[in-house]
């Protein structure tokens, strides 16, 4: 084979097109990794509409990653303390349903949980919806997500009525006023700030606002950079809102056509004058009213945000603030506008149509409406009544469930949770406590491989075909161009084998994936992502964005659904919203702070986030060398101030300590961070450092709407200590020195 295929980077939410084409070329010298297996060669695909052939180092190195340390076959062990061994599929799918028979007699559904993945292909999400909301009749499936943007889910819900970003990649090349809040941008969605960089520096006249605690490669590149003290940003979106009020920026005709509940907002943001704002937030009031008259007197305003928003106690409360900006400036509906939430991993979108929550259901429905639950039973061919009416475990709920003995099979795909999850020690001990888990993986090891009893091989991209859904609402295919290693196979096939061995034959009676998108894609008819119009045939020619419905049906649809455009490449341009109203509900919030504040015992605030070129718990960053040699090793952001108050000098190692537990790391003291906030990069898990996990030191407090915790602070302590060295001989560790 010759030709190239074209796919889409299974990395992050960007979505960027790829071109790959087979190592050995004739008449061209073959690429090869340090052990000599051939690598396939990735570049950008010009024709794709979202990265317009650009990629960025995470998406252009990937095919070095396929082949190193896969896992190849399934293996059991009946206890955490015995060695795997070699079974054949046959085997662990028997242990497998016996399991899961055995739990429904006794204890019942509930006792089954599943922890999935915004790395799934919507074809794997949907099996899974269907396998536990439907046939198990249990909503204990919850995925990643939820520590990633179901805060976003939420918010977008609350104002307007239903899920789904507003906004397109166009936008960043129309707008007057970039607002980006809560975002590294410019590390962890390269590819929308490559975008937006270069129509900024064309344009001067356009304005680029960042709001982030550190000084980041996205901040330096902004017209204006609030370094808010972490946890203030629903003090400084009301402060900004006090000021567009006082000074008449707003749009009266909007709000009185087109939104409801200003006038509790309006009570709300009276209580914040720009002097309280400023000294809350640790800015100038300078800087807060440059910010407003930014906001003010665009003709178009975008704001981005990511997990420095959603990762929080207020995360849904947050962003019901910013969107209550667009709403209160009649920024929304029109090109270069919107409230634009960038999504982290490559499907987190496909993960939300498909249901991939355990308060959601397939079409952008939720488990509590009853006609939402019939509408899918009935689809499903089920019995009325067989979902449950009550919405499942959430990731943390897991963790909780396995301490109080409330789950009896686990099952985690995709994931990484003995790294990703809050407060690990926590988590680690509960993990061993867990009576069954299954662990289905591309790699081996990985850290959570430790607290599992089956491990089942999963074949990855490139090794298996499926739909992707990226930030913009774009829908791109990912053919499968290379054969699974060992035995390892898609997720969707594993997840529809164990409900037909289930007795469930007709459900998941699939021959390949682009069946299983078919029925997908049916029950979004009528719903506002309808897709009923796309398939693995179409996306064969070009990627395509939702809503995308059946040709004949869209005017039939539109009129259903109050005539909301059904097509076009943003949401809402009619300003009519999926409201019983139709109008967009502004949110009246106070600032509630951090969950765990500084005190004088916990003085600092950690703040926890990403790198460049590691992509989080480095399954696959890890193992390239040109990525490892970008970032060597972990370490722990310090402000000169802070660190000379505490002695402490630069490469000096420091252990960082919070009320949960404690990690080392060599300090980088560096004015890119605000006073009294320290930071710590995410990427290194027990395999790859000795004691340098985030997430020993990080709390699970969630929101209370969106049941996200907030990863993004808690209260430490630094104290110096003597020199060590951290960085372990990557993958050969065992599991008695990984500490599970
Ligand atoms: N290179 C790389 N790119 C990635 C990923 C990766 O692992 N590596 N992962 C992908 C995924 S899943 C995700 S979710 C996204 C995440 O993308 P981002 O959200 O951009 O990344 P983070 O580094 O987690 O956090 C962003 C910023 O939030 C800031 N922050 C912390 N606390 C606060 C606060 O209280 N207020 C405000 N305004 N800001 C705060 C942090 O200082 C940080 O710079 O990245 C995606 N892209
Ligand atoms: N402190 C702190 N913690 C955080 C965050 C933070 O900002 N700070 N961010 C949170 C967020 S936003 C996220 S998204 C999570 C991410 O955290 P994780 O989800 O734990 O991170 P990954 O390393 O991406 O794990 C994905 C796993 O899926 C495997 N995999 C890849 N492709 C496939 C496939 O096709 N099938 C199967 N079965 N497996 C596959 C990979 O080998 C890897 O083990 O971390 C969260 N944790
Ligand atoms: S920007 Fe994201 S999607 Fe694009 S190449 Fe980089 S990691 Fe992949
Ligand atoms: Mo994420």
């Amino acid at each position: 084979m010759t030709e190239s295929t074209k796919t889409v980077c299974p990395y992050c939410g960007v979505g960027c097109g790829l071109e790959v084409s087979p190592p050995a070329q004739l008449g061209k010298a073959t690429h090869r990794d340090s052990h000599g297996n051939p690598i396939w060669r990735v570049r950008g695909d010009k024709a794709h509409p979202s990265s317009q052939g650009m990629v960025c180092v995470k998406g252009a190195t990937i095919a070095e990653s396929l082949d190193k340390n896969r896992l190849h076959y399934p293996m059991v062990r009946d206890s955490l303390d015995r060695e795997f061994r070699r079974v054949s599929w046959d085997e662990a799918f028997d242990i497998i349903v016996n399991r899961i028979q055995t739990l429904r007699l006794t204890t019942g559904s509930e006792a089954i949980c599943m922890y999935g993945s915004g790395q799934f292909q919507t074809e794997d999400y949907y099996m899974a919806q269907k396998l536990l909301k439907g046939c198990l009749g249990t909503n204990n499936f919850d995925a990643n997500s939820r520590l990633c943007m179901s805060s976003a889910v939420a918010g977008y819900i609350q104002s307007f009525g239903s899920d789904g970003p507003p906004c397109c990649y166009e936008d960043l090349e129309l707008t007057d006023c970039a607002f980006l809040i809560g975002t590294n941008t410019a590390e962890c969605h390269p590819i929308i700030f490559n975008r937006l960089e270069k129509y900024h520096k064309k344009n001067r006249k356009v304005k680029v606002i960042v709001v982030d605690p550190r000084r980041t490669p996205t901040a330096e590149a902004a017209d204006l950079h609030l370094a808010i003290r972490p946890g203030t940003d629903i003090d400084l979106l009301n402060g900004i809102a006090h000021l567009l009020m006082r000074w008449n920026y707003i749009d009266t005709a909007f709000i009185d056509d087109c939104t409801s509940n200003f006038p509790a907002y309006a009570e709300v943001i009276r209580h914040y004058p720009p002097e309280v704002v400023a000294r809350q937030c640790g800015i100038s009031v300078e800087d807060l009213e440059t910010a407003a008259r930014y906001w003010g007197q665009s003709n178009r305003v975008l704001s981005l945000w990511s997990m420095g928003v959603n990762q929080s106690s207020e995360g849904t409360a947050k962003v019901r603030t910013i969107i209550n900006l667009h709403l209160m400036t009649g920024q929304i509906g029109k090109p270069g506008a919107g409230p634009f939430s960038l999504t982290g991993q490559p499907n987190a979108m496909g993960g939300r149509e498909a249901g991939g929550l355990s308060h959601l259901l397939p079409g952008y429905r939720v488990v509590k409406n009853p006609q939402h639950r019939a509408e899918v039973e009935e689809f499903w061919g089920l019995k009325p009544g067989q979902i449950s009416p009550n919405p499942g475990m959430t990731a943390w709920d897991m963790i909780t469930g396995l301490e109080n003995g409330n789950v009896g099979l686990v099952w985690v795909a995709a994931t990484n949770p003995a790294v990703s999850m809050p407060d690990l020690e926590r988590t680690k001990k509960a993990l061993l406590r867990s009576p069954f888990t299954i662990y289905q993986d591309a790699y081996y090891p990985t850290e959570t491989a430790a607290y599992a009893h089956v491990l089942l091989p999963a074949a990855q991209w490139s090794e298996k075909t499926g739909v992707m859904t990226n930030s913009e609402r774009m829908v791109t295919l990912g053919p499968a161009f290379r054969q699974p290693p060992g035995e390892a196979k898609p997720d969707w096939e594993i997840f529809a084998e164990v409900g037909r061995r289930l007795g469930y034959h007709k459900e998941f009676a699939f021959a390949n994936s682009a069946e299983v998108y078919a029925e997908f894609v049916k029950l979004t008819g009528d719903r506002p992502c309808d897709m009923t119009g796309i398939s693995h045939q179409l996306l064969q020619q070009s990627p395509t964005q939702w809503p995308h419905p059946q040709e004949r049906g869209i005017e039939e649809v539109e009129s259903r659904l109050s005539r909301i455009p059904l097509q076009g490449k943003r949401l809402y341009t009619n300003l009519r919203f999926h409201t019983p109203d139709g109008r967009a509900r502004f949110g009246a919030y106070h600032s509630r702070g951090l969950a765990e504040p500084p005190d004088p015992n916990y003085p600092f605030v950690l703040t926890t986030g990403r790198l460049y070129g590691h992509w989080h718990t480095q399954t696959r960053t890890g193992r390239i060398e040109k990525i490892c040699q970008m970032h060597p090793e972990p370490f722990v952001e310090i402000h000169p101030r802070d660190a000379a108050k505490l002695g402490i000098t630069d490469s000096q190692w420091v252990e960082v300590r919070s009320r949960r537990g404690k990690a080392r790391f060599p300090a980088k003291v560096t004015k890119a961070i605000a006073p009294g906030t320290v930071f710590v990069p995410m990427h290194w898990g027990a395999l790859w450092a000795e004691n340098a996990e985030a997430n020993a030191l990080t709390h699970p407090e969630s929101c209370p709407d969106s049941l996200q915790p907030e990863l993004k602070a808690c209260a430490v302590q630094l104290v110096p200590v003597a020199a060590e060295s951290v960085v372990t001989d990557k993958t050969t560790r065992t599991r008695a020195e990984i500490g599970a």
